[in-house]
């Protein structure tokens, strides 16, 4: 059986758990609090040397770090990634966008804002930048979806999982969604989907 080690508030942790409910795929969660550094122990190091969730274990008994490389492993051979080249890049597009230009801002924001007491003096320093990059990101999305139901062709897949697991969530940061019309009719769609589960959800 596979095995996710996962952080319950991560987003990134969220798209895999979102993406394994979806299609169904049994699973052991095992929980590392980031916050009292358990993804940095040697003994998660020697999983993940990078000390981050999420990491899977696959049946063979190796390891898969990054979300979105384990986005890929699940979703092969099914309708959540597209079969055509010209949209599978589009996929990857969307992917490389989320984690360059989104997550760094809007995930990280919603970190300081949502899970930690107190900003030190540099982050303090640093909030203005990265809200404004988050707003940067999510005009970006605005515009791609005013004129399609997901981010690749007509169809729900693999960038509308990565790009949704901060978006929804970006009002923790003190993200304003409500000027965004486009997306917030996306993030409806998206929790419309067979399947779909809460960023709290742990398999039963
Ligand atoms: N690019 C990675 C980012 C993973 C990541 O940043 N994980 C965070 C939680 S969302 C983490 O494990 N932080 C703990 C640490 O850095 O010690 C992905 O998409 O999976």
């Amino acid at each position: 059986m596979l095995t996710l080690y996962d952080f319950m508030g991560s987003g990134n942790g969220y798209k895999v758990r979102l993406l394994l409910a979806q299609l169904c795929l049994p699973y052991r969660l095992i929980e590392r609090d980031i916050l009292k550094g358990e993804t940095r122990t040697p003994e998660f190091l020697q999983k993940n040397p990078n000390g981050r969730i999420p990491t899977l274990q696959l049946e063979d008994g190796t390891y898969l770090a990054e979300s979105g490389a384990i986005l890929w492993y699940l979703a092969e051979g099914t309708a959540f990634a597209p079969a055509d080249r010209r949209a599978r890049a589009e996929t990857l597009q969307w992917m490389f966008f989320e984690q360059y230009s989104h997550e760094p801002y809007i995930a990280v924001v919603r970190y300081w804002r949502h899970f930690l007491t107190k900003l030190s003096p540099l982050q303090e320093l640093d909030l203005p930048e990265r809200l404004k990059k988050g707003y940067d990101a999510l005009e970006v999305m605005e515009r791609h979806l005013e004129t399609r139901p997901f981010f690749v062709g007509k169809r729900y897949g693999l960038a509308d999982i990565a790009l949704y697991a901060y978006t929804h969530v970006a009002h923790e940061g003190e993200f304003d969604l409500a000027r965004y019309p486009h997306i917030n009719a996306w993030l409806a769609r998206v929790a419309e989907q067979p399947g779909y589960v809460t960023i709290d959800h742990k398999p039963t």
